[in-house]
């Protein structure tokens, strides 16, 4: 019997090699999903994975039960997609102004206190819920079943795992997170392929060090495939120290957002994050990644959960609950927190200095760190 090949520009992916210079690493939790589903197993890590949120605020996952070649089929996508010309990318570009992110983010719209331009083009791709549907390029349409398997086995193999472990560690019935993450109600959770083209040798001392600023991301919980072009920098939510973000075969690292900050008042911090311009040996490579935006349903309004962990703890309110103003939904906050993110006040282009500090909602501003 013939044995069928599929075409090797979309199955194969070449990852750039590792940096060799010394950096300062950050050393990392890791929650080894190996042992989950006993309950020994789950006790153990909960406590690795409630400690990490706290001291750390990202951790590593390991044996989630998806191959490295599926991972590597989403990279080749994602080249794919971006290999296509401007103008077809642009085609799929949404509202970006008011707020609407998935389809394609053209490079270009943030402007360094230098004048340069940033170079990062982002292709977030929307649950596959029944309530985001959306037309794609070739690369992505062609693949959207290998996509839409991809994305809802992160949600099975992953974060239903990881919002269990979160439950039992704040005392919670361990589907209390995992109900406000249903895979069928509407989120706004998305799958995204994310390109940072190099710069030319003479901006890269124009860049202030950074090709983005420091910033917390705003649901639940981010995945980040691993890639190799070190430059995701973490800021270490106890020393405030800025290392750097390992990437380490066979792992995804995982951050805490946002979201969870409000849902737990405070006690699960939202790490602050940025990505710097990669070391010296890698300044030369384009930089392509591969993540996944977890967030609860899009109706649950952000009140502080009632867990007898935060209770005895004092963590019994956030910022909106403190400030007595309107607590948002989770709607309404990713949609105001997506148009600062990306809005340009309709201008093209904006600088981070504009930025800072701007209202997103009364009780919530949007913070840059340097
Ligand atoms: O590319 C990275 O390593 C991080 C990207 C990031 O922080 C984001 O897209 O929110
Ligand atoms: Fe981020």
């Amino acid at each position: 019997m013939p044995i069928a090949i599929s075409p090797p520009s979309i199955s194969h992916y070449s990852y750039v090699p590792e940096t060799k210079e010394k950096l300062d690493w950050a050393d990392l939790p890791t929650i080894d999903l190996s042992l989950y589903g006993t309950p020994e197993g789950n006790a153990q890590l909960a406590d690795t994975l409630i400690k990490a949120v706290r001291t750390k605020g990202f951790f590593y996952v390991t044996n989630f039960g998806i191959s490295q070649e599926k991972v590597d089929k989403q990279f080749a996508i994602g080249q794919k997609f971006y290999e296509l010309p401007l103008e077809e990318k642009l085609k799929y570009t949404p509202d970006l102004e008011n707020g609407e992110y998935n389809g394609y983010r053209p490079a270009g719209r943030t402007v360094h206190d230098s004048g340069v331009r940033d170079r990062t083009e982002v292709y977030n791709i929307p649950k596959f819920d029944g309530f985001h549907p959306r037309e794609h390029p070739a690369p992505v349409a062609d693949n959207i079943g290998e996509i839409e398997e991809f994305a809802r086995s992160l949600h099975d193999k992953i974060l239903d795992p990881l919002h269990t472990l979160l439950a039992l560690a704040l005392e919670l019935p361990p589907d209390f997170f995992v109900n406000l993450h249903k895979y069928e109600n509407k989120s706004e959770d998305h799958l995204r392929y994310m390109k940072y083209s190099k710069y030319p040798a003479e901006d890269i001392p124009k860049l202030g060090g950074f090709y983005s600023r420091g910033h917390t991301d705003l649901g639940t919980l981010t995945l980040l495939f691993r890639q190799p072009v070190a430059a995701l920098q973490i800021k270490d939510h106890e020393t405030g120290e800025w290392k750097w973000a390992k990437p380490l075969d066979g792992s995804l690292t995982v951050n805490t957002c946002d979201t969870l900050s409000f849902l737990t008042g405070g006690y699960v911090k939202s790490t602050i994050h940025r990505v710097s311009v990669p070391p010296k040996d890698q300044q030369h490579v384009d930089r392509l990644g591969l993540l996944y935006f977890a967030r609860p349903q899009n109706d649950l309004v952000l009140n502080t959960i009632d867990s007898p962990v935060l209770k005895r703890e004092g963590y019994t309110q956030n910022e909106f609950e403190k400030a007595g103003v309107p607590v948002p939904t989770m709607e309404e906050f990713t949609f105001k927190k997506q148009k600062w993110q990306q809005g340009t006040g309709n201008k093209g282009a904006i600088s981070y200095k504009e930025k800072e500090g701007q209202e997103i909602l009364p009780g919530f501003k949007g913070q840059l760190f340097t």
